[in-house]
């Protein structure tokens, strides 16, 4: 299915509107913890990982990101992600949270290790208005084999989910 502007902008209202009505919401928060690594835990080998690299949440969900590891952080600019999401800057070493309420697909970075690979991918419900667009966003050294083997799982997710 594809979403028109007009659409997601009537979703984005209807959150909007539904937040008033906070007991509802709030009490189905969940919270999804994503570590920022120097080392893989499944693969010593691989350097310089977000952990998990896939989440699917639900919208308005909690991604907490951990500074679980020194040095790294968690970027997105605005042609990967959902359209109308504010893209996101976190302090080096710091620990961040944000809430996803805009249904799509969320690729994201960590600033000063784009070229090791260190990339990660958020879907937050349905995420047919942006995923395939994301895909083909241009990569460059890790980033885009780092990337490539993440869609290929993210794929296989959804295939099970439909
Ligand atoms: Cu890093």
């Amino acid at each position: 299915m594809k979403i028109t502007r007009r659409q997601n902008l009537t979703m984005m209202g209807g959150a909007l509107a539904a937040s008033t009505a906070p007991s509802i919401l709030t009490s189905s928060t969940a919270v999804h913890d994503i570590e920022m690594l120097n080392h893989d835990p499944d693969d010593k080998k691989e350097l310089m990982v977000f952990y998990p690299d896939i989440l699917m949440v639900q919208p308005g969900d909690l991604i907490r990101f951990l500074a679980t590891d020194n040095n790294h952080n968690t970027q997105a600019r605005d042609d990967m992600l959902p359209e109308g999401v504010e893209p996101w800057k976190s302090k080096i070493g710091k620990e961040f949270e944000l809430t996803l309420d805009v249904e799509g697909a969320y690729g994201y970075f960590c600033t000063p290790h784009k070229t090791y690979g260190m990339v990660g991918l958020i879907l937050v419900g349905d995420v047919s208005s942006n995923y395939e667009t994301l895909k083909t966003v241009r990569q460059r050294s890790k980033s885009k084999a780092r990337f490539k083997d993440i869609f290929a799982r993210a794929d296989a997710l959804l295939a099970k989910q439909a």
